[in-house]
């Protein structure tokens, strides 16, 4: 298998996805509006994952495309949970890719305790033997769910994905101050937001002085 080869539209994907959702967040400032995105990240992943996740999941080679939603991989972060639904929403009214699935484990967590909205996408790539429509997925979810999530990745890694009970229970409680983070935050939402736009008028007034 030329892996390089097998890579480089999914790395050009990613590169794209980046680049247009950070566009979107560029615009909200420029336009002088709050943005939903608060930064993005995306990676490609790596063979070891795709051949240790294809064994896992008993994935014929031939089929690791289609079968594996998430090679290419973009993560959108936001401050609020509201600000995911907007995100959402945004992806379902674009015109350069189209959504093969939705996955809301921001209302629903999975049993590790995992909260994140996924968004699966066929993304269209110009190669040089024409376009080629891939699967990326989205990963949509606040500052406070990527907090835990993150965490909760590297000791599974650590741990070969069996994570000792006091160590797993620990993660629960965090997951569950996690949420209750989002949701106090979310109450005090628009307070935060009218400061902000009285601290961007104060700045434009220092830019005039
Ligand atoms: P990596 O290293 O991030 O690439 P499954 O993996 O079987 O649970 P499936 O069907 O592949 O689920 O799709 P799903 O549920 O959308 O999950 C895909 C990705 O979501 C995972 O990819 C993780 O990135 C993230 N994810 C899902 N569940 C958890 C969780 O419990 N904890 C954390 N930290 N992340 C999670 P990979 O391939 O597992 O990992």
């Amino acid at each position: 298998m030329n892996w390089e080869a097998f890579f480089a539209p999914y790395a050009q994907a990613v590169e794209e996805l980046k680049v247009k959702l950070k566009g979107m967040r560029q615009q909200y400032d420029f336009e002088g509006e709050e943005s939903p995105i608060e930064f993005v990240t995306g990676r490609v992943k790596p063979k070891s994952s795709i051949i240790d996740k294809a064994k896992k999941k008993a994935i014929n080679p031939e089929n690791i495309e289609e079968e594996m939603q998430d090679i290419a991989g973009v993560r959108v972060v936001c401050q609020f949970v509201s600000d995911i639904y907007v995100v959402s929403d945004m992806l379902r009214h674009r015109n350069d890719f189209s959504i093969v699935e939705e996955k809301d484990y921001v209302s629903e967590k999975k049993e590790s305790g995992y909260r994140s909205y996924h968004v699966v996408i066929r993304y269209p790539v110009e190669t040089i033997h024409g376009q080629k429509n891939l699967l990326a997925e989205v990963q949509i979810r606040t500052l406070a769910m990527n907090f835990w999530a993150t965490n909760e990745h590297t000791l599974n890694y650590k741990y070969s994905g069996q994570i000792p009970p006091e160590i797993k229970a620990r993660l629960k409680r965090a997951g569950e101050a996690a949420f209750r983070l989002d949701e106090e935050m979310s109450k005090i939402k628009d307070e935060v937001y009218a400061a902000r736009k009285e601290f961007r008028k104060k700045d434009e007034y220092k830019q005039r002085d």
